[in-house]
């Protein structure tokens, strides 16, 4: 089995729940797994996740906002990713170093090179072994996220902004943002087909997670 696993897409496509379900057939191998995400896995992280994700942040810069993701996943893979792959354990991570080239790239229009350059830095060249990719048209993928947020409202166990039933700073962009971020994830993957698995978030959860542990399985044989 690979030992890093990455799953990538745009809000609502599924990467939360994927994550869960995911969790279950990877425990099945009998090594330790690490479950995490980005941005906020850390103490640090949780603190930038507020800034970052928070409707109350406003007139953040673009290169704020990276310096800031930057941050987060600079603590991320010292104090959680790298000792855990170290220790053998599997790691399985909602959103790394693609989304950064998605959001930050392909959506702020910040360089490519530099984005590129910045992210081996920050993980000091740490790339993970296979990247899920959840491909979802954006305008169904918002009105998942539009439902969750209303349902959200009526519960209790959940994050400060959700309690609200909150749509956060990236959910509030335009469909024409999401929808650049989306074509430059499917742009990442075509570039690095070694990589991606790209997987159809639009069927039902089940078909998706076997859709990724039918990609796991092969390429682990
Ligand atoms: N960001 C992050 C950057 O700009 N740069 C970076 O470098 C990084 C790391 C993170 C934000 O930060 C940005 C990207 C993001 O905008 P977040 O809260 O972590 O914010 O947001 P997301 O990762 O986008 O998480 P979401 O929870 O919004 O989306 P998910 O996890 O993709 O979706 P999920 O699983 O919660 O599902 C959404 C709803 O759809 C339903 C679920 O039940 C849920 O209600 N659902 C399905 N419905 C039908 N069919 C399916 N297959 C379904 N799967 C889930």
């Amino acid at each position: 089995m690979p030992g890093f696993i990455t799953i990538e897409g745009i809000e609502g496509s599924g990467k939360s729940t994927l994550r869960s379900k995911l969790a279950d057939f990877v425990r099945s191998s009998d090594r330790e797994v690490i479950i995490t995400r980005e941005p906020g896995a850390t103490d640090l992280g949780r603190s930038l996740r507020n800034i970052l994700l928070s409707p109350e942040t406003k007139n953040l810069s673009s290169h704020a906002e990276l310096m800031l993701f930057c941050a987060d996943r600079a603590q991320h893979v010292e104090e959680v990713i790298r000792p855990a792959l170290e220790r053998g354990a599997v790691v399985l991570c909602d959103r790394y170093v693609h989304s950064t080239l998605a959001y930050q790239g392909y959506g702020r229009g910040l360089d490519m090179e530099i984005l590129s350059s910045i992210s081996n830095f920050v993980t000091g060249g740490l790339m993970p072994d296979m990247v899920l990719l959840l491909d979802l048209d954006p305008a169904e993928a918002l009105g998942r996220v539009q439902t969750r947020a209303e349902k959200s409202t009526l519960s209790f166990n959940v994050s400060r902004l959700e309690q609200q039933g909150e749509i956060d700073r990236f959910e509030q962009q335009s469909l024409e943002f999401h929808t650049r971020i989306r074509d430059g994830f499917l742009k990442l993957a075509e570039e690095d087909p070694q990589r991606f698995t790209i997987i159809d978030a639009a069927n039902d959860p089940d078909s998706v997670l076997s859709e990724a542990i039918s990609a796991i399985k092969a390429v682990s044989s």
